[in-house]
């Protein structure tokens, strides 16, 4: 059960340091730690925990880490989900292949004629475009996706590991082509090598958006004072579509959506808005900080998931647009009450006291506590794949003392934690499911909502806490044990 003041979680971790050569002991400790709890009270009045870790580190060779690349990071999480653009896999035909259509943003529109996010565009690399470049064929490969797909509004062109290490002017291609078909055309220097993570991906794809998108064309847009952008969402199994609802019920006007379901104009116009709305902090702090700078857009973030968060949310969203925006809120947070009351009616008894542990990318391993904790359970430890330092300060705000920390987690490490902490539930990813279940521990995927979803929004909530009944309440937990090795049921609530 919870180990309140964290002596177990800080054996554990003395315990797996020691199977480590010294070297690898020294580098791995900075990455491991047990939230404290501090003095200050946080925004809400509660105690903030210190879960100061080393972050945003290059991981050690030998190690299985969970990480990906910048090219994941761009094309995979804030290029790919802009749906009217063709975006160009450049290089070889493996990143592209690999990574197609794996991220469950889903959009609206028809698929080959005027959207392209679930299409694979590729150059193919082949050995002689190494040996002589590749800018030949990137030219061939724009003007063929012009002659083939002529409502698509603009490319990107997103750089495998190859592209710059022997040094490919997509720039200029990109440049020179844009102007002959008169279209946008981006290159993302996102190759894989660049950075730690797929970290420097997210601030390469944003920094792209500011080069070569803002300021680029005249935008017939009529502004209005209401408007916001809704930075950071992408729109996993419908999440945005369950978010957009609520700002629209409380008077708002989402004129943006980045980049779940999103288009090329919704790009453009964003610095048009009133307020920046971000939801992804890690992946898309970087623009709105140059919106403000630039544009004197302010920004904010809010949290959806789970009815806490939500309230919370919707209440300091409110407070920035006025009494008339703050009343009509308080309308829909009382209006979606009854919803909430009757989920936690039914799903906290069967949840409660049920401990986590979590491990997933840059934002959701704090975001998504207080959706647990929503349910009656208990979030036991936690850590990100490609965090910074201020995602760590921010995690302070969600996690209680004792929580068990874990930064750029191996597999040696993870396998050994959960081994240690038996939670009754672990929230990560594929790689990570099947080797827990197999442990006899429930899952749940916390990347792609195990192909369920939307879980933002109250609409959200609603499956979320069905999913984790359906995850831990499953009978087939009971039936893992061999009949002659004898121990308690672990499910009293579903027996009953
Ligand atoms: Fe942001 Mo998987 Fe999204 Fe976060 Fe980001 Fe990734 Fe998605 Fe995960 C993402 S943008 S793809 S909320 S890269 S689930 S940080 S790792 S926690």
């Amino acid at each position: 059960q919870y180990d309140n003041d964290g002596a177990l979680h800080a054996k554990l971790i003395e315990d797996v340091l020691e199977r480590y050569p010294d070297k690898t002991a020294k580098r791995r400790k900075k990455h491991l730690g047990v939230a404290r709890s501090g003095e200050a009270p946080g925004e809400d009045g509660a105690v903030v925990s210190e879960c100061e870790v080393k972050s945003n580190i290059k991981s050690i060779p030998g190690v299985m880490t969970i990480r990906g690349c910048a090219y994941a990071g761009s094309k995979g999480v804030v290029w790919g989900p802009v749906k009217d653009m063709v975006h160009i896999s450049h290089g070889p035909v493996g990143c592209g292949h690999y990574s197609w259509s794996q991220r469950r943003n889903y959009y609206v529109g028809t698929t080959g004629i005027d959207t392209f996010g679930t299409m694979q565009f590729t150059s193919d690399f082949q050995e002689k475009d190494i040996v002589f470049g590749g800018d030949k064929k990137l030219e061939r490969i724009i003007d063929e996706i012009e002659g083939l797909f002529p409502l698509n509004n603009g490319m990107t062109v997103q750089s495998e590991c190859p592209i710059g290490l022997i040094g490919d002017d997509t720039e200029a291609v990109s440049r020179k082509k844009a102007k002959e078909h008169d279209k946008t055309i981006v290159p993302v220097r996102c190759e894989g090598f660049r950075g730690v993570s797929q970290s420097l991906g997210h601030h390469i794809a944003n920094d792209a958006i500011r080069d070569w998108v803002f300021d680029k064309k005249e935008i017939a847009f009529e502004a209005g004072a209401y408007d916001v952008n809704v930075i950071g969402d992408y729109n996993i199994g419908g999440d945005a579509w369950a978010s957009r609802i609520l700002l629209e019920e409380i008077g708002l006007r989402v004129v943006g959506n980045w980049s779940g379901d999103a288009t090329l104009a919704e790009i453009e116009r964003a610095p048009k808005a009133r307020l920046n709305l971000i939801h992804c902090y890690r992946s898309m702090n970087y623009i709105c900080r140059h919106m403000e700078e630039k544009y004197g857009i302010a920004w904010m973030e809010y949290n959806f998931f789970g009815p806490s968060q939500i309230e919370a949310s919707l209440r300091k969203i409110a407070r920035h647009f006025g009494p008339e925006i703050e009343a009509r809120t308080e309308a829909v947070i009382a209006r979606y009450r009854p919803l909430v009351d009757a989920v936690i009616a039914k799903y906290r008894p069967r949840l409660e006291g049920n401990t986590v542990m979590l491990y997933v990318g840059g934002l959701r391993p704090r975001h998504v506590v207080t959706a647990y904790e929503d349910l009656g359970m208990v979030i036991v430890g936690t850590g990100y794949e490609f965090a910074h330092n201020d995602d760590y300060q921010r995690t302070g705000h969600y996690v209680r003392n004792g929580t068990l920390i874990y930064d750029d987690v191996t597999g040696y490490e993870l396998e050994k934690f959960i081994e240690g902490v038996r939670p009754n539930l672990v929230g990560s990813g594929i790689k990570e499911k099947y080797p827990v279940q197999k442990m006899g521990i429930p899952f749940r995927q916390m990347h792609s909502w195990d192909y369920s979803g939307p879980y933002h929004g109250y609409d959200g909530f609603a499956i979320f806490a069905r999913d984790l009944d359906l995850a831990i309440n499953n009978p087939v937990w009971d039936l893992f044990d061999a009949p002659w090795r004898e121990r308690p049921r672990r499910r009293a609530i579903a027996a009953e």
